[in-house]
């Protein structure tokens, strides 16, 4: 049995990751593929409480967060996403690793090779086949999140955060290019689901056939 491929959606608040994680599920569905979509933080029992627990109340130290939020990861490789790809289930994420690298790395400055170094102990092998970084100019996405309703605290960042967030995601664009593809999110709905579907055609569906 040919294993499942390993997706992630990355990008800032109401960038439509969840939406569109959604409706690829629903395009792999119709080609017969078992698609299984999760999130992070969460996915699993415990990274449902540690989501709760980390939207809540804000860890004092940036370190606490960190490992909070990789804690949740680990659960979630080892039960959920490598179970689903060995079983051939494609696994869509939304939120993965790249979100750590973003909002935990950049925004507070700790080294990027101690979060590397944490993913090798709760990823590797399993890195994403394919990251779809849905690209949003911040405040767009702040809007879309005000207009759904309660902001968390992470909506509530002052904008020039959510901004420095944005950058970092499109570093990683620029510095993965096998393995990320960028894809405006300030699109109509259907013209992102047809750009993702595209970029899933072209690095995956080609090859899983
Ligand atoms: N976090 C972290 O710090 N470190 C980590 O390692 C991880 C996460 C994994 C989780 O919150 C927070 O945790 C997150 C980072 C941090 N911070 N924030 N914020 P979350 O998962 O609940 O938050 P989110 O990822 O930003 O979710 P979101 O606001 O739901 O965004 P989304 O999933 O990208 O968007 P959506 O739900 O698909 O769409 C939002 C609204 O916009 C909705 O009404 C849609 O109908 C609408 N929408 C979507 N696409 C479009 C288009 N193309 N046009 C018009 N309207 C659209």
């Amino acid at each position: 049995m040919q294993r499942g491929k390993f997706i992630t959606f990355e990008g800032g608040e109401g960038a439509g990751k969840s939406t569109q994680a959604k409706r690829l599920a629903e395009r792999l569905g119709r080609l017969n593929i078992p698609a299984l979509v999760t999130r992070e933080p969460g996915g699993t029992p415990v990274g449902e409480d540690v989501r709760a627990l980390i939207l809540k109340d804000r860890p004092t130290d940036p370190v606490t967060e960190l490992l909070l939020f990789v804690a949740a990861r680990a659960e979630h490789v080892t039960s959920v996403i490598r179970p689903a790809l060995d079983e051939g289930t494609w696994v869509i994420s939304d939120r993965f690793i790249d979100s750590t690298r973003v909002y935990q790395g950049k925004r507070y400055g700790l080294e990027p090779e101690f979060i590397r170094q944490l993913e090798r102990y709760t990823v590797a092998p399993d890195y994403p086949d394919l990251t779809l970084i849905l690209d949003l100019p911040a405040s767009a996405g702040v809007e879309r999140a005000r207009q759904r309703g309660a902001l968390s605290r992470y909506d509530a960042e002052r904008l020039e955060t959510h901004e420095r967030l944005r950058e970092g995601f499109l570093e990683i664009a620029t510095e993965e290019p096998e393995r990320c593809v960028l894809i405006d999110g300030s699109l109509p709905l259907s013209s992102v689901e047809t750009a993702v579907w595209q970029a899933v055609s072209a690095h995956l569906l080609a090859e899983a056939k």
